[in-house]
């Protein structure tokens, strides 16, 4: 990072200085040709890029590994909370920056009441007695109604699995942060910001369940790590034991969009079944090229260091039945934080007596200490090697190329014009005559290029477009179908809810059973569905380079043709510009392009948002079974009571809920279906084909510049022509200078890369 960053500022101070010579050029009236705002323009975008491009890291693991201590010692201080809640799927992003400040994002009313009506289908706190209406949260009714219906669940309803029912603990955390959050939320986004003195009280919210269920995102703005870039993001995700497909969902969204993923295990715990679970699902998704696995050792749970290492052998060994050949590294995140706390000193970043005490103790653990203080640096020199080499190439070496090109056409450009001043009118009316014909010869092949090049790009579109569609097509698309099996063969003992009906009746039971399928669905589609979806989306964008890839090079030939050409015609004119290789142009990097254009995949399935219509049939069903009792009881039949009947409607209902599930999915995949294809597949080709085309035309412009323009210049009568003589000189200088440092950032890009 070091090295990015140093070479990165390098760049920078040069586009610059480039920036200023085109900007005196433009200043010299006539000046201003094509290509000399073309460059300008250049030299803006690479600055932007520069600056805006983000290196994410992701710090993931399961539940309380140590992730956010890990990110506090990172960046030195107490500043996320440590052992925050379960229930949000809060990713917290830091941003490196100046000064403390917290953003805290909150959801509208109506997101927020979307998700609870999600929870609440078929909850009963819509029974049919209710008319079923839509729940609002600013309805006081609607809030004492729900908190009733709560508070009389029973632990067997509260509990499935072993784990508290999501649904119920999410009612219950917005339920009792509403007060609290009533005056800030709103039905526009709302964003809440804590500066300086008040950032710590970000935590209070991130911390606090039931105010974090209301809030969207969080990003924190922290003093970079030493050695770290400014263009680095750090987000911390929430642990999970991957039973929540909602926390899955949102980490893997954040996944497919970093550069490099830390795993933290806990060594109090080892590889535990969620973290292989949650390992698979990384390599399922084809993230294994840039993984770190820290060991968060806890000083105190280990004997000896000895003991420790056995540890390690062992989460070595499990890790690696998952990811071959793992870098792992083992350290204690807790007693590097209160180090740096210690270190930093400070008021308000104050170590607490009882951690300090801790911290004394740890101390003593000589071998343990220095064995984690060794690992710490060889963990810190891996992630800056990761996220800057990552980059390197893409970023620096291909913006530096464009810096070359565009300086040496720069160059070309003030050697022709000092050439032609020193021709008479005669002379110069022969060039212009000479190069004009050159001039539209690659005029030419630049239109030739931009034609052929849409044909291309619509071709491709077309391709790419019939892809998506039959990838989620509904009859033979992999996806539904694949959902579709495992929803039909999901196999429910309804016998198992035999009691529950006894004990807390029909609509209740219905709840837990559809709570029990959507979940399942939901685990599902986030560990089978989302990484194949994930894999179909990389293998497009593939397809997508490997085409432009395939264009770029005759393109480039007969750039490098036209060049040739125009070079010869110069020579013949007693113009001398430099001899100077051409490098062909390549399609443009996906990562690149993607980050340029801000495009990202659209967001994964979290929840399929069922339709109301499952509970408008169970209530359906419900009143037919009540009807067919109060029928028999009135035709005074013998009234089969108890569970027989009530089982068959149960499994009536559950058939009903399931083929609304099938349409529910099949319209959710629609959805995705358009939205990839419109707004992300059809974009990303559009703006590569952009991308290549402007690299092409720079690359022309670079070797033949724009002579139409330079006519304006000599014709000019009213600038004298040794003060222009002297501008273009001093342009020169300034410019060789610039040259000279572009070189040696070549060599030293070429050394790192
Ligand atoms: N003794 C000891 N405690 C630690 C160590 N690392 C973390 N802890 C404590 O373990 C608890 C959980 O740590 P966190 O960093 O919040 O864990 P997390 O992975 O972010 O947890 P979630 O985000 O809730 O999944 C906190 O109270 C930490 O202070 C360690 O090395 N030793
Ligand atoms: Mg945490």
């Amino acid at each position: 990072m070091e090295a990015y960053n140093d070479i990165k500022n390098k760049l920078l101070a040069i586009n610059q200085d480039i920036s200023h010579i085109i900007q005196d050029a433009l200043s010299i009236d006539g000046l201003a040709s094509q290509s000399i705002k073309a460059w300008q323009s250049a030299t803006a975008r690479i600055e932007r890029q520069l600056a805006e491009e983000t290196i994410r890291v992701a710090v993931v693991g399961s539940i309380k590994s140590g992730k956010s201590t890990l990110t506090n010692a990172l960046f030195g201080g107490d500043y996320l909370k440590r052992g925050a809640g379960v229930v949000t799927s809060i990713i917290t992003r830091i941003q490196p920056g100046h000064g403390l400040r917290a953003r805290l994002e909150f959801k509208t009313w109506d997101e927020i009441n979307a998700d609870i009506n999600q929870a609440l289908i078929l909850f009963s706190s819509t029974s049919p007695e209710d008319g079923g209406g839509d729940f609002d949260i600013n309805d006081e009714k609607d809030r004492l109604r729900l908190q009733h219906d709560l508070s009389r669940l029973n632990t067997d309803q509260l509990v499935s699995d072993d784990t508290l029912d999501p649904n119920c603990v999410l009612l219950t955390e917005y339920l009792s942060g509403y007060n609290r959050v009533k005056g800030i939320v709103s039905s526009e986004p709302v964003t809440h910001m804590f500066e300086s003195d008040d950032f710590h009280k970000q935590k209070d919210f991130v911390g606090d369940e039931s105010l974090a269920v209301y809030l969207r995102d969080v990003c924190l703005t922290l003093e970079a790590p030493r050695g770290f870039g400014e263009n680095l993001e750090v987000a911390d995700c929430q642990g999970s034991d991957s039973t929540n497909p909602l926390h899955l969902v949102t980490i893997q969204d954040y996944l497919i969009q970093t550069h490099l993923i830390i795993y933290v295990v806990s060594s109090r715990t080892g590889v535990r079944r969620a973290d292989i679970r949650f390992l698979n699902l990384i390599k399922k998704m084809g993230l294994t090229k840039n993984i770190l696995f820290v060991i968060n050792c806890d000083f105190s749970e280990h004997e000896t260091l000895a003991d420790l290492k056995g540890l390690v052998g062992r989460v070595e060994k499990e890790v690696g039945m998952i990811f071959p050949a793992p870098c792992v590294f083992t350290f204690s995140a807790l007693y590097n934080l209160f180090k740096s706390i210690d270190y930093k000193g400070g008021v308000e970043q104050a170590i607490a007596r009882k951690d300090r005490r801790r911290l004394e103790q740890w101390r003593e653990e000589n071998d343990m200490v220095a064995f984690s203080d060794q690992q710490t640096e060889t963990f810190l020199k891996a992630v800056i090697q990761k996220v800057s080499m990552d980059r390197f190439a893409l970023l620096l070496v291909s913006n530096l190329e464009r810096i070359s090109s565009i300086s040496s056409g720069l160059r070309d450009w003030i050697r022709i014009n000092q050439d032609l001043l020193k021709k008479d009118a005669g002379e110069v009316q022969e060039a212009f005559s000479k190069m004009g014909k050159r001039q539209e010869a690659s005029d030419q092949i630049t239109m030739v290029i931009k034609d052929t090049l849409d044909g291309t790009t619509l071709k491709l579109r077309r391709n790419l477009g019939n892809d998506v569609e039959r990838f989620f097509d509904s009859k033979s698309g992999e996806i539904v179908q694949d959902l579709t099996r495992f929803i039909r063969s999901y196999n429910l003992s309804i016998k198992d809810y035999e009691k529950d009906l006894d004990a807390s009746g029909f609509l209740p039971t219905l709840y837990r059973i559809f709570q029990t399928m959507q979940q399942t669905a939901n685990l599902f589609i986030a560990e089978s569905i989302n990484p194949k979806l994930v894999n179909f989306v990389r293998q497009e964008e593939k397809k997508a380079g490997d085409v432009f890839e395939q264009v770029a090079g005759p393109y480039s030939l007969m750039i490098k043709d036209a060049v040739k050409q125009y070079q010869r015609t110069m020579k013949k004119l007693g113009i001398k510009i430099q001899d100077r290789p051409f490098k062909a142009v390549r399609s443009p990097d996906v990562d690149s392009v993607k980050s340029d254009a801000r495009l990202n995949i659209p967001r994964l399935a979290g929840t399929i948002q069922y339709s109301t219509r499952i509970k408008t049939e169970a209530i359906l069903r419900l009143s037919i079974y009540k009807t067919v009792k109060t029928v028999k009881k009135l035709l005074k039949k013998p009234v089969k009571e108890g569970p027989d009947s009530a089982m068959r409607s149960l499994e009536a209902s559950v058939r009903g809920i399931k083929k609304q599930m099938q349409e529910s999915i099949k319209d959710h995949f629609l959805d995705y279906k358009e939205s990839l294809k419109y707004q992300y597949v059809f974009k990303l080709v559009d703006a590569m084909s952009i991308e290549l085309y402007e690299a092409l035309t720079d690359r022309m412009r670079a070797f033949t510049g724009n002579l139409s323009d330079m006519k304006g210049l000599i014709e000019n009568k009213g600038l004298a022509k040794d003060r222009l003589a002297e501008e273009l000189a001093s342009m020169q200088t300034s410019l060789n200078v610039a040259l000279k440092e572009t070189r040696t950032l070549e060599k030293l890009v070429a050394i790192h890369e």
